[in-house]
């Protein structure tokens, strides 16, 4: 039985962690080796990745993963985020984060000045204002004169730890530049929007051995020989899709952490206008799949509710909070976990209580009233996709796989289950990292294929399943568009 030994860092937005995982056929078993905080920081007002500070997390993580003899090394991270490099590969300013608000109003502009049908019809990805194409709109001209290379966050990690420049295929698949049929940058909409033509690396697949750890770096981490950087599938989404343990085709799945993204995996784009109107995304995932899905809030709206109340000097733990909203009464208020007002850093329990009031509905008032709030809204809108989903590819499922940090709130995957009138499978709950870790196991020929990944996952990992009750209770509200 052949195995590989390898590290996955996987920087999410409630941490950055680094995992040590064993990977062969029959077997799965990883270690949480180091986690970090990844906090966005004020860099001249933008809102920006504080970069150092999580190069030193990555970096103490690699060298524990180093002690305990991996040999390779993958790295995700979210979706859209870049720098930019200029002449002498030199990073120009810190990545902006995609919560800062520089992109308000640009998204309108080019959808009227291109049209819906053009961008949609080429990329296949949902209008999100905070998507790369946008992002490097808001740049600065001086910036993007100066720059030469765009590269998403893994890739710009990557290239710190190889040197090597490359644009991974699933994270370039989130920026809506890459056309998604054709399976290349679009140069046509790179011209249409302005934007200089050389910006875009070369693009690389999932499962590409990038390179070796450069050598200055190995001393300092404390590795005397090759270790080597194993290109992944870097969008987070993508790894957390590839470790869902499903058994065959007709699943959906909830990546449930910070965002939800509800969805299917297809082999070939929707580009409908119906799907167009519903503003479902086709991102790609490992072996050319398109990840169909929408973006919910998630568990986003729950953090920011945290941390409101311990700004406010109320602090309440997780488990304290899931345990009241149980004994709350279901359904009382809900609101649209859709909607962009949730999605900048702010009080978000009065803006949940706003979205309330101007629905005439009940305002939440205690902070277990608040999270009953988010858990029944975010389990409303994993059923209205997961249903929307199917209606709009035509694609029939039986089960609902919810994974990554969501998938251990039990309270959310019963409610899940409840509104969708399916089963849900519940776990792996660091789906990411496994992704991570299972494309990487691919690379090193240990595993075959998408299907024998999922299987060792399946076999080794802790699943809980949830059956549906009470679905008459949600089925008018989910069927409401
Ligand atoms: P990301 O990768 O975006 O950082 P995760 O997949 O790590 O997100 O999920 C983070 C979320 O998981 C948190 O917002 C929290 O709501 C949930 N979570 C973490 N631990 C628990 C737990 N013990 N019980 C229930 N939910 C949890
Ligand atoms: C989830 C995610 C999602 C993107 C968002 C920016 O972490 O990558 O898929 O849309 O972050």
């Amino acid at each position: 039985d052949v195995r590989l030994r390898a590290a996955a860092v996987d920087l999410g937005a409630s941490s950055g962690r680094v995992l040590v995982g064993t990977v062969g056929p029959d077997h799965l078993d990883t270690e949480v080796v180091h986690r970090f905080p990844n906090e966005p920081v004020d860099v001249n007002g933008r809102l920006s990745w504080n970069l150092p500070s999580l190069w030193r997390g990555i970096l103490a993580g690699i060298r524990e993963a180093g002690e305990r003899g991996v040999t390779s090394v993958g790295i995700d991270s979210w979706g859209v985020d870049y720098g930019l490099l200029d002449e002498a590969e030199r990073l120009i300013a810190p990545p902006v984060h995609y919560r800062d608000s520089r992109t308000d109003g640009i998204m309108e502009r080019v959808r009227a000045d291109v049209g819906d049908r053009t961008l949609y019809g080429t990329t296949g990805v949902q209008f999100m204002g905070f998507n790369t194409a946008y992002q490097l709109l808001a740049e600065d001209p001086a910036t993007l004169r100066k720059a030469r290379t765009m590269l998403l966050v893994p890739d710009l990690l990557c290239h710190r730890l190889t040197g090597r420049i490359g644009a991974e295929r699933t994270n370039a698949s989130t920026t809506q530049l890459y056309d998604v049929r054709a399976r290349t940058w679009s140069g046509d909409l790179v011209r249409r929007l302005g934007l200089p033509r050389g910006l875009l690396a070369p693009l690389r697949e999932p499962g590409d051995l990038l390179g070796p750890i450069r050598s200055q770096l190995l001393g300092p981490l404390g590795v005397s020989r090759d270790l080597w950087v194993t290109t992944v599938a870097s969008h987070d989404t993508a790894s957390a899709v590839a470790a869902v343990p499903a058994h065959d085709g007709h699943f959906a799945y909830v990546s449930c952490g910070t965002w939800s993204l509800v969805g299917l995996e297809l082999g070939s784009p929707v580009l409908s206008a119906a799907s167009l109107e519903a503003n479902f995304t086709n991102e790609v995932g490992v072996d050319g799949t398109i990840r169909y899905l929408r973006n919910v809030m998630g568990l986003w709206l729950l953090q920011e509710s945290m941390r409101t109340w311990r700004d406010e000097g109320r602090p309440v733990s997780l488990a304290r909070l899931l345990a009241d909203a149980g004994a709350e009464p279901p359904l009382r208020s809900v609101v649209d976990a859709e909607s962009p007002d949730f999605l900048a850093p702010g009080d978000m329990p009065e803006r949940i209580r706003a979205h309330c009031r101007d629905s005439g509905q009940p305002e939440p008032a205690t902070p277990a009233q608040v999270t009953r709030c988010v858990l029944d809204s975010l389990a409303l809108a994993h059923a209205r996709n997961v249903a929307a989903a199917q209606r709009l590819s035509g694609r029939r499922v039986d089960v609902v796989h919810v994974v990554g940090g969501g998938a251990q709130n039990s309270l959310l995957c019963q409610l899940t289950a409840d509104a969708c009138g399916l089963p849900v499978v519940a776990g792996p709950v660091e789906a990411t990292a496994l992704g991570n870790l299972l494309v990487q196991a691919r690379a090193h020929g240990v595993l075959v294929d998408r299907a024998e990944a999922r299987d060792v996952v399946r076999r080794t990992q802790d699943l809980r399943t949830y059956e549906p009750r009470d679905h008459e209770r949600w089925s008018a509200l989910v069927a409401a568009a």
